[in-house]
This record gives C-alpha cells, sequence and structure tokens, in this order.
C-alpha cells in the first residue's frame, strides 16, 4: 500500500484550513496514518526543498515555511502520491483550476496551501524528515473494499 507525505503550509494553518484539507483526503477514501502540528527547523526545510537549492525562490520558501506551525501527515492508499497531486492542484496559482484545493483556496503560486510528494522516492524521503518510525499508526478501517 502506498504512502505519501501532505503537509498544510502556514497559511493553511493560519486560515483555518487544515479540517477542509483534512475532509477531502478522508472523504476521497484515503486512510491517514499519522499527522502532527509542528514547527520545522531550518535544516529539515533545507532538507525538504534540497531540489530548489540554488533557484530565486530558495530563501524566500525556506523562510516561509519554517515561518510558523504547519500541518505534517502521513495518508495511505491506493495511488495515493499521483492522486493526492490532483487534489492538490497546479503549482502555478494561474493554472490550479477549480475543484483543486489551490484551485479553490490559494490565489498565489508561494502561498500554495499544502505539499505533497511527487513520487515514491520523495514521499519515502519526506515521511523519514518529518515523522519518526513509531509515529506511523498501522490499523484496519473497517470499510468496504471498493473505496
Ligand atoms: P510543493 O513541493 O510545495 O508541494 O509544491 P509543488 O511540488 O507543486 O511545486 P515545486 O515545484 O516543488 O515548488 C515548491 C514550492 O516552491 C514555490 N515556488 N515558487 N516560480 C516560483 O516563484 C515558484 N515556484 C515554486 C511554491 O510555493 C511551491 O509550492
Ligand atoms: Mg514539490
Amino acid at each position: 500500500m502506498e504512502q505519501t507525505f501532505l503537509m498544510v503550509k502556514p497559511d493553511g494553518v493560519q486560515r483555518g484550513l487544515i479540517g477542509e484539507i483534512v475532509k477531502r483526503f478522508e472523504q476521497k477514501g484515503f486512510q491517514l496514518v499519522g499527522s502532527k502540528l509542528m514547527l520545522i527547523t531550518r535544516e529539515q526545510a533545507e532538507y525538504h526543498y534540497a531540489e530548489h537549492k540554488g533557484k530565486d525562490f530558495f530563501e524566500m520558501l525556506v523562510n516561509f515555511i519554517t515561518s510558523g506551525p504547519v500541518f505534517a501527515m502521513v495518508w495511505e492508499g491506493d495511488q495515493v502520491i499521483q492522486l493526492s497531486r490532483t487534489m492538490i492542484g497546479k503549482t502555478n496559482a494561474l493554472e490550479a483550476t477549480p475543484g483543486t484545493i489551490r484551485g479553490d483556496f490559494a490565489v498565489h503560486t508561494r502561498l500554495n496551501l499544502i505539499h505533497g510528494s511527487d513520487s515514491p522516492e520523495s514521499a519515502e524521503r519526506e515521511i523519514n524528515n518529518f515523522f519518526r518510525p513509531e509515529e506511523i499508526m498501522k490499523y484496519e478501517k473497517n470499510v468496504q473494499p471498493w473505496i
């Protein structure tokens, strides 16, 4: 079963959108297996966004993501990595369509509410950056197999 790392960014926490965002993934049929409200360190942020090191927005990105509490989550389900990226919407605010989280709630590319892992390798790396193994819950959900 696939897992992904999702994180409500400081703007989403400030705007009171944690519940709305969690609701969407629950309703889709994914399973929440880890979550916490936390302040992330500069080291964690730089590691998380290492692929963007050297770009003009890197400093701003690290400053923003460490500026206040984030809501870090691990979600599990079939194809959860790709499907959650679809639910999140495009990075560019002008391309994030209505119906997606960014399309419905965000105006700016840099204040885009939520992060989602973009591949199985990123998901593993990001989960390990933010969670200890004992913080991930394994539990049976009593639902029918069609979700
Ligand atoms: P994220 O990693 O936060 O989930 O977002 P993403 O995959 O959709 O986008 P990515 O390309 O990984 O970029 C990471 C974050 O950097 C900011 N960004 N600003 N041209 C820009 O000003 C620019 N490009 C990216 C966004 O906050 C984006 O979420
Ligand atoms: Mg990314």
